[in-house]
């Protein structure tokens, strides 16, 4: 049994639809546990910093665009395997690859308009939980 901590982000077309409580019952109810939180609005710096992996795919001024768009709620989440089960809980990037249950195909409305982010390894999980909180503002 390993208790992980994750990154996970509900992105500008899910706070402007008000999905933040709806999300948050399906991430509760997977057994995950949100031991950090806060609503903000990142700059244009921000958002290329954290998606730097991207910075030479032709969608990443989209990506930057989209997540800079509006508010979005950032979070650390703590449960057993707890990357692998949120990006299970996630599902495929492209909602018409997602499976039924998975958050991306209840809400997700494309491809770029994806409502969640969730880290893909141990390492992207630290450096995004850094990037975004203090070690006082996750409270296990
Ligand atoms: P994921 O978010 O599932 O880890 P990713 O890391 O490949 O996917 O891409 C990061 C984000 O970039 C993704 O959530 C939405 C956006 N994106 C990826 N591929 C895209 C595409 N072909 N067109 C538009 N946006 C895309
Ligand atoms: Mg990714």
């Amino acid at each position: 049994m390993t208790i992980e901590r994750t990154f996970s982000i509900i992105k500008p077309d899910a706070t402007a639809r008000n999905l933040t409580g709806a999300i948050n019952t399906l991430i509760e109810n997977a057994g995950l546990r949100i031991v950090a939180q806060k609503r903000v609005r990142w700059t244009k710096t921000q958002a290329r910093e954290f998606y730097a992996e991207h910075k030479a795919r032709p969608f990443f001024a989209e990506l930057v665009e989209t997540m800079t768009s509006g508010p979005i709620v950032v979070q650390v989440l703590e449960g057993e395997d707890a990357i692998a089960s949120y990006r299970a809980l996630m599902g495929a990037t492209d909602p018409a690859e997602a499976k039924r249950g998975t958050l991306r195909k209840r809400f997700a409305e494309s491809k770029g308009q994806n409502s969640v982010h969730g880290s893909d390894s141990a390492a992207s999980a630290k450096r995004e939980i850094a990037l975004n909180f203090t070690t006082k503002e996750i409270v296990g």
